[in-house]
């Protein structure tokens, strides 16, 4: 993989997504139009992850890696619409723009939300080869994200929790950690890397997206409407836990620090082709959005 600065890399996948998600939801029927409202803009954090994944690993292909990669993007955004419905965090505001459940109305945005879940699962089936990959990364995804992974996360986050450290980690680990991590690790797994190395990324990955989790709860404390996308200080009105929350500003900072450190330890314990990720972690480390 060609080493360039993060920025540049991030800016230029973030492109190539944008353009296949468009092409994904071009000439279908009215439900796409409404999904794709809400799939249009984000960061695409988790497919770049992926490509990311796929590139370092010594994939070259990108028709085979993009699907894939598009639909982990699907899955994310089904779980923000569904995020945003009043029986869950009931935000009127996502991606600078009206939640769908707002721009539309609940049993519309619920209904997006099960059609890109399911349209998701289309794009990693997407394509003649790699048979064998896609049934692990299929695996992974679901695992990842469903009652062991983000489903699970989001119950623990929705529910009366005490402001203890384990439950924090456990949110935090299964609502966004898991996710972040598999990314990386379907990257891998199309890039038919070893699994030793597909595993030492995903446990590098879980370092990672706690690092994102963390950041995320800083930004809620600290960031703006503007660069958001979405309404700060919606956490700590709703008495949410997060890390701010039990450790204060400042600890919760010293503590993204120390997950910073420590996953870019384990990703150079992966080797110097794994660099990028470090770079990745500073990056997700110093955002503002
Ligand atoms: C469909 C997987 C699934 C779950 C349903 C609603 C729900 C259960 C889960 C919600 C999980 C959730 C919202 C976790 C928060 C993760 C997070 C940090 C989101 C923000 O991600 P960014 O910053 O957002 O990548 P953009 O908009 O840039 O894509």
């Amino acid at each position: 993989m060609q080493i360039i600065a993060v920025n540049e890399y991030l800016a230029n996948k973030k492109r190539l997504v944008d353009e296949a998600l468009r092409d994904f939801f071009s000439q279908k029927n009215s439900l796409f139009d409404v999904m794709y409202y809400s799939v249009d803009s984000g960061k695409r954090i988790r497919p770049i992850l992926a490509i990311a994944g796929y590139e370092v690993c010594g994939g070259e292909d990108t028709g085979v890696i993009m699907p894939v990669a598009c639909g982990l993007e699907l899955i994310h955004t089904y779980s923000l619409i569904h995020d945003d419905l009043p029986a869950m965090d009931n935000d009127d505001f996502r991606r600078g723009k009206a939640s769908a459940h707002k721009k539309f109305d609940e049993a519309t945005a619920i209904l997006s939300g099960d059609g890109l879940f399911a349209y998701a699962f289309e794009l990693f089936c997407k394509g003649d080869s790699h048979a064998s990959e896609r049934l692990e990364v299929i695996r992974s995804v679901s695992q990842a994200v469903g009652p062991k992974g983000v489903v699970y996360g989001q119950m623990l986050d929705i529910s009366d929790m005490k402001r203890q450290p384990n439950m924090l980690r456990n949110i935090h680990l299964n609502k966004t950690a898991k996710f972040i991590a598999v990314a990386i690790k379907v990257g891998a797994i199309m890039a038919c890397a070893k699994k030793t190395v597909v595993d030492k990324l995903y446990r590098a990955g879980l370092c990672l997206g706690m690092l994102f989790q963390y950041t995320d709860d800083i930004l809620d404390v600290v960031g703006k409407k503007s660069d958001l996308g979405k309404t700060p200080g919606k956490d700590q009105a709703s008495g949410k836990l997060t890390a701010p929350a039990v450790y204060g500003l400042c600890g919760a900072r010293f503590r993204a620090q120390r997950y910073a450190d420590r996953t870019k330890s384990r990703f150079r314990e992966l080797g110097s082709e794994f660099e990028f990720f470090c770079e990745m972690t500073d990056f997700v480390l110093n955002r503002s959005f």
